[in-house]
Parts: C-alpha cells; sequence; structure tokens
C-alpha cells in the first residue's frame, strides 16, 4: 500500500503546516465525540427499551474522546474547538430540534447513520496515515464505531415500515450538510494524507450499506444518496 510508504516518508508530524491542519481536524474528532455522548444520552432517554445499551454507547464515545485529546496532546497541538463546533452546528441543531419533538427516527439517523458513517469513513482513512501513537489508538476507535451504526440499523430495521417516511425527510434535511461538512475540512484532511474522493466513497459505502440493511432498495438509496451532492 502507498500510503504505508507514506507514513515514513512524506509526513512530516512536527511541521507548523501539520500542525495547523491538525488542530482543526483533531477538534473535530473531540466535538464530534462529545456530541456523540450527548446524543446517545438523549437517545437513552427516548428508547428505554435500549437505555442500557445506549448509555454503554455514550461512554464508548467518552473513551474516544479522550483518546483524540491525547493523540492532540502527543503531538503538541492545540484542538481549535470553536472551529470544530461551528463544523458540527448544522447537525447538532438539527439533531437537538428532532429530540426536542421526540423524532427518535430522525436522531438515529442523524447519530448513529450519518455521523458514524463519517466517523467509519475518517478513522478508516486516517489510520495509515496517521503517527504512530494515533494510528494505534484509532484502530481501537474505529471498531466500535461499526457496532454504533449496527445499533441504529437495527433499531431501524425492526421499525421499518414505520420510519420509512421520516427517514427519507431525515435524509433529504441532512445529507447535504455533511456534504458541505466535507467541503470545509477537503483542505485539512489532504495535509494530513487524507482525499475527499476517498473519504466520500468509504462514506456512501457504509451509509448505502446501513440503508440497504434497514431495509431500502437499490433504487431508493439511489435516490436518496443524490440529495445535495447536487446542490
Ligand atoms: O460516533 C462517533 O464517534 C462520531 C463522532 C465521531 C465523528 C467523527 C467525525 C469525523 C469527521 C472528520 C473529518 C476528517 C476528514
Ligand atoms: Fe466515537
Ligand atoms: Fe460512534
Ligand atoms: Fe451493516
Amino acid at each position: 500500500m502507498p500510503q504505508l510508504e507514506a507514513t515514513s516518508t512524506t509526513f512530516d508530524f512536527q511541521s507548523a503546516s501539520y500542525k495547523d491542519a491538525y488542530s482543526r481536524i483533531n477538534a473535530i474528532v473531540i466535538e464530534g465525540e462529545q456530541e456523540a455522548n450527548d446524543n446517545y444520552l438523549k437517545l437513552a432517554e427516548m428508547l428505554a427499551d435500549s437505555k442500557e445499551e445506549l448509555i454503554s454507547l455514550a461512554k464508548m464515545e467518552m473513551r474516544h474522546k479522550k483518546g483524540f485529546q491525547a493523540c492532540g496532546r502527543n503531538l503538541e497541538v492545540e484542538p481549535d474547538m470553536e472551529f470544530a463546533q461551528e463544523f458540527f452546528s448544522g447537525l447538532h441543531q438539527n439533531f437537538q430540534a428532532a429530540a426536542a419533538s421526540g423524532n427518535v427516527v430522525t436522531c438515529l439517523l442523524i447519530q448513529a447513520l450519518i455521523i458514524e458513517s463519517f466517523a467509519i469513513a475518517a478513522y478508516n482513512i486516517y489510520i495509515p496515515v496517521a503517527d504512530p501513537f494515533a494510528r494505534k489508538i484509532t484502530e481501537g476507535v474505529v471498531k466500535d464505531e461499526y457496532s454504533h451504526l449496527n445499533f441504529g440499523e437495527k433499531w431501524l430495521q425492526a421499525h421499518f415500515e414505520d420510519s420509512k417516511t421520516e427517514l427519507e425527510q431525515a435524509n433529504r434535511q441532512n445529507l447535504p450538510i455533511v456534504w458541505k461538512m466535507l467541503n470545509q475540512v477537503e483542505k485539512d484532511a489532504k495535509v494530513l494524507g487524507m482525499e475527499k474522493e476517498a473519504l466520500v466513497e468509504d462514506f456512501m459505502i457504509a451509509y448505502g450499506e446501513a440503508l440497504s440493511t434497514i431495509g431500502f432498495t437499490t433504487r431508493d438509496i439511489m435516490r436518496m444518496s443524490a440529495f445535495g451532492l447536487i446542490g
């Protein structure tokens, strides 16, 4: 794999340009993990039958946050948390609004499908180009993210007929925000050795597979994936 080669030869993890980009990407994952923790705790209130499981997912997210904070400290980078909060504000607001209205299907789509697929794509693409310390941390984290995506898949699959319309509506509202986020992070990601094209591809594989598992047809998935790509 050429990326493995790049790790030892191309990246200077201590260069000013690497650390500048890392201050934003590292902040994004720290903020993302914190928000994922909050979101699973909110879902635990909304889904009494899955309360214990959701609380345990929330705890995993808190561990992830601590791991990524350690990655920043290891490179002596100060994460730009203000940037990261702004980065997540669109999905954050939509999750809060859905939770306030009791729209648990929308909450699950935002956190357990969209954000988890984003995490799976980003972490898998980061691992081969990460510094050795961050690589170890991220390898442990990404395994957990699959189990979080799986929670959303299982719940939505079991409630597919009742959830279908709300899922399509929530997809239409939130997928364009993901493309916007990817555009915002494209330059910094590239400095770390992560190509936007690869991020989009891995995101769509994880998200599309999840929609398929839940019960959507290939035709549905094609239609749903197009939102935001065009406008
Ligand atoms: O469920 C989770 O742990 C998700 C919060 C984490 C989201 C991570 C979002 C990563 C986007 C990084 C973009 C870098 C190219
Ligand atoms: Fe996580
Ligand atoms: Fe997660
Ligand atoms: Fe799956």
